[in-house]
């Protein structure tokens, strides 16, 4: 039997790595960033408009589309590719996440998890095979394995039967995987920020490298102090399986993106990009913009130095308008311009690495990025 989920690795600079993630839907280039759907729509963005700021594999979330509208009717409508209109890769979280930062009152057992909607406050129980079978009926080219993450301060008496609660339900979720030749199925590697604790679950998962697409590195960005994240980037990256792809999860500041690419990171999502830009900040090349500011009421530059939609069509001091004023476009044309800009750094990051410069293209980005804005 073909597997679904294919990893060429084009070339190496350092650490870091360009390649191709091949799918049931197409092609990603990697290093790559995931825009988030979460509920089976990246906010205020079209799919056509997804695909003209160049945008290879989006996210879609078990939980969500679990509550509303229902994974079973997903299904009987032909698939979450079909039913949202977007015909290229899509990725599904397994709920775990979600759960533990959304839903209410939760108990994690040996069989699953259970938790009460943030919707309705209904009782609801998810485990390895429920989450499985949901991602089953959305369809999605590749499945997350249901796991703990463990608030990042975490102690190692708390992680270490969270680890091997997290790797017996991976094993479950290999079972219960009913499109095996349609459906990859990544792991997750989690452990805090203990470097031997990573390397103990990761030799664990190792054990059913086989049955598994991909190696995610799940519990960062979830409260740790930043150079304790990029101590356990640094270290687990590299041990990470050379042969397959390697998705850091939940992260999406510029700079931690370009730490993790140094590392060997392929794939990177989060929803931190279109949620600041629809409340009015934006990405810039020399830092972060906050719109709504006083001081751009007659700004007429772009948003930024970039050669996209926005910037090519809009003033600052128009789309501060649109935000002071509530109006829609506003928040979509900053969410645009957001999204537009992660995508654009992982397509010149790629570059850089396929030219042996990434080193260099880094500390640039660092340099203008920190200088503030203009
Ligand atoms: N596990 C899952 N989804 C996630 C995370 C995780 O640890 C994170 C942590 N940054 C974001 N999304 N399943």
């Amino acid at each position: 039997m073909d597997k679904p989920i294919k990893y060429k690795l084009i070339h190496k600079d350092k650490n870091a790595r360009s390649g191709i993630i091949t799918t049931p839907h197409g092609e990603i280039k990697t290093p790559v960033f995931m825009p988030v759907g979460t509920q089976a729509t990246v906010k205020t963005m079209t799919p056509e408009e997804l695909e003209e700021i160049t945008s290879q594999i989006i996210l879609g979330n078990t939980y969500h589309l679990h509550l509303r509208p229902s994974d079973e009717l997903i299904y009987e409508l032909g698939g979450l590719h079909k039913f949202m209109n977007w015909n290229k890769p899509i990725l599904t979280d397994s709920g775990g996440f979600q759960i533990f930062s959304l839903a209410g009152i939760r108990k994690i057992k040996e069989e699953g998890a259970y938790f009460s909607s943030h919707l309705d406050g209904s009782k609801r129980f998810i485990s390895p095979e429920k989450s499985i079978e949901i991602q089953n009926n959305l369809g999605s080219d590749i499945m997350m394995v249901l796991d703990e993450c463990p608030p990042g301060m975490s102690t190692k008496e708390y992680l270490v039967p969270s680890i091997d609660r997290t790797v017996r339900w991976a094993k479950r979720c290999i079972d219960a995987n009913r499109n095996k030749d349609t459906q990859g199925l990544f792991c997750i590697v989690q452990g805090g920020i203990y470097k031997d604790l990573r390397d103990y679950c990761l030799d664990k998962l190792k054990e059913y490298d086989d049955d598994f697409s991909g190696y995610a590195i799940g519990g960062l960005a979830v409260g740790e102090p930043t150079d304790k994240m990029y101590e356990i980037l640094e270290h687990i990256t590299p041990k990470l399986p050379e042969d397959k792809p390697r998705y850091l999860m939940g992260v999406g500041e510029p700079l931690d993106m370009l730490e993790a690419v140094e590392h060997g990171v392929d794939m990177m999502d989060c929803v931190h990009p279109s949620r600041i830009g629809r409340h009015g900040t934006v990405f810039t090349k020399y830092g972060r913009l906050v719109i709504k500011n006083a001081k751009y009421s007659k700004d007429t530059r772009p948003l930024d130095v970039a050669d996209n939609y926005v910037c090519r069509n809009y003033t600052r001091a128009y789309i501060r308008h649109l935000f002071k004023a509530n109006e829609i476009l506003g928040q979509r044309l900053a969410t645009y311009h957001n999204l537009w800009f992660l995508l654009n750094l992982m397509n010149e990051a790629r570059q850089a690495i396929e030219e042996n410069r990434f080193k260099e293209f880094k500390e640039e980005f660092i340099k203008n990025y920190t200088q503030g804005e203009k």
